[in-house]
């Protein structure tokens, strides 16, 4: 028999985890031989509605769950956690400065970082998706000093996958079809969806696509603004396919990912001039339970000015909330 594997999730009543926590409980994370127990923590507030989305959950009668806890306190959600998926935090409300955003969610992740430091097992996988994701991760990494740094990660995944699909689309490939593929830097507009070493079925992808322009005028604002023009179609963000990314990120992480690069956000090492401990979207490949970063890549002069655009967004959020690092 497999012992269950402890999976906590925050911001359990919102729309992310409406999807997120029946694709955890489904198996597909960890597999279809591993039951899940999930530790579901929201505000106070918000328990009722978790309690209904766990009527949902029974109603499924899902093989795999063996519990669900419902919690609004951040120790019993981390207690001998095997995995984390941190999504929620503090939307922007009218008003609200970009500064004001930071700190409130900087406060958040202060919390939940020693919470973790103090529940969870040290192997424990950490996905932040709750925005401002990357710095949010850095937050949670700092307050959480005996956790291991390289554990904690920002989701970076949805940008890779808007970029696949839009790659695939205009290539005239399958989506599986494309290896190779970064997003570096900030889950955000500045993001920059990086196609330099990416391949097609085995041939340079900016070789099978052959327009340089289309790449740099649309496919980089598109995917950059998928966001907002996901917002403007449903009336509400991303939900489905935030979930989704977030599954893929951590099967990789668990299972690997075949050789491939996926973006993750992850504490930089100083690699590519990126300022140490900045969670960044960078490649990285996945085996063995671990990823690495992939290294030593030629930077040319595009890349490098938008990885720089990127990065300097980064580092001006660190600088917004240095108190609480
Ligand atoms: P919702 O507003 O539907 O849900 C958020 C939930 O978090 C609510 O139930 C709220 O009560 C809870 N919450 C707030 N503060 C909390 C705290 N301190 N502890 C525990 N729970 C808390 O948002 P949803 O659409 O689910 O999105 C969640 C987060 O993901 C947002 O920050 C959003 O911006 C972010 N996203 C990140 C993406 C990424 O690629 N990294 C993409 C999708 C999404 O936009």
């Amino acid at each position: 028999t497999v012992e269950p594997k402890r999976i906590a999730v925050t911001g359990a009543a919102g729309q992310i985890c409406y999807s997120l926590l029946f694709r955890i409980a489904n198996g597909d994370v960890y597999g279809k031989d591993t039951p899940v127990i999930l530790q579901l923590l929201d505000l106070p507030q918000a328990q009722k509605a978790v309690r209904g989305v766990v009527m949902e959950l029974e109603d499924c009668a899902f093989p795999l769950l063996r519990d669900v806890v419902i919690t609004d306190d951040p120790a019993d959600a981390f207690r001998d956690i095997d995995a984390g998926f941190f999504v929620g935090s503090r939307p922007r409300t009218a008003g609200m400065e970009r500064r004001d955003l930071l700190n409130a969610n900087a406060e958040i992740f202060r919390t939940q970082g020693r919470a973790l430091d103090a529940a969870a097992k040290r192997d424990a996988k950490v996905i932040v998706v709750g925005n401002p994701a990357n710095t949010n991760a850095m937050i949670l990494a700092a307050n959480a000093p005996g956790f291991p740094t390289e554990n904690i990660t920002a989701m970076l995944r949805l940008d890779h996958n808007r970029a696949l699909t839009q790659f695939a689309q205009r290539g005239g490939v399958g989506v599986d079809e494309i290896r190779k593929l970064v997003v570096w830097g900030n889950h955000s507009p500045t993001m920059f969806a990086d196609w330099r070493n990416a391949t097609a079925a085995g041939k340079p992808l900016p070789d099978v696509i052959g327009d340089e322009t289309w790449y740099r005028d649309t496919l980089i604002p598109t995917v950059g603004k998928r966001g907002a023009a996901i917002i403007e179609a449903r009336g509400a963000s991303s939900a489905a396919s935030a979930a989704n990314a977030a599954i893929d990120h951590m099967r990789d992480w668990i299972k690997g990912s075949d050789g491939d690069w996926v973006s993750m956000g992850i504490s930089s090492d100083g690699s590519y001039g990126i300022p140490e401990g900045l969670m960044c979207g960078v490649p990285v490949i996945c085996a063995n339970g671990s990823y690495e970063r992939v290294q030593g890549l030629e930077i040319n002069a595009f890349q490098q000015q938008m990885l720089d655009r990127t990065v300097a967004e980064l580092v001006e959020e660190r600088d917004a909330v240095s108190a609480l690092l």
